[in-house]
């Protein structure tokens, strides 16, 4: 490889790594809510970005939590609590109640 590619090879990694940097969004983090009842999470917001935040609230008579199967959160809540998470990085969250295996969720967060 020559002096010449590997510049070329090099700049294509700064931009797509500039691209992935959370600042290049130019955006205000937002807030989204996820309602928990009857036994399950409310549909996961679409349009996800880093630094955006998810406030669960659990409108069920039951106790329930919010658990990221990648570990990244695990929010309990009482009924009639509510929690925040911040959403730290890019991907794909799948996330359950540690009381209730039935509920599930997905997050997908882009850069
Ligand atoms: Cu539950």
């Amino acid at each position: 490889m020559g002096v010449r590619s590997l510049m070329a090879a090099s700049g294509a990694l700064m931009l797509s790594f500039l691209a992935f940097t959370p600042l290049s969004r130019g955006a205000e983090p937002q807030v989204y809510v996820i309602e928990i009842n009857k036994l399950a999470f409310g549909s996961a917001p679409a349009g996800l970005h880093v630094n955006d935040i998810i406030e669960w609230r659990n409108s069920d008579i039951f106790r329930h939590t919010a658990t990221a199967d990648d570990g990244s959160f695990d929010i309990d809540l009482l009924p009639g609590a509510k929690g925040q998470t911040v959403l730290k990085r890019p991907g794909v969250i799948d996330y359950t109640c540690r009381f209730h295996p039935g509920m599930k969720g997905r997050l997908v967060v882009g850069p």
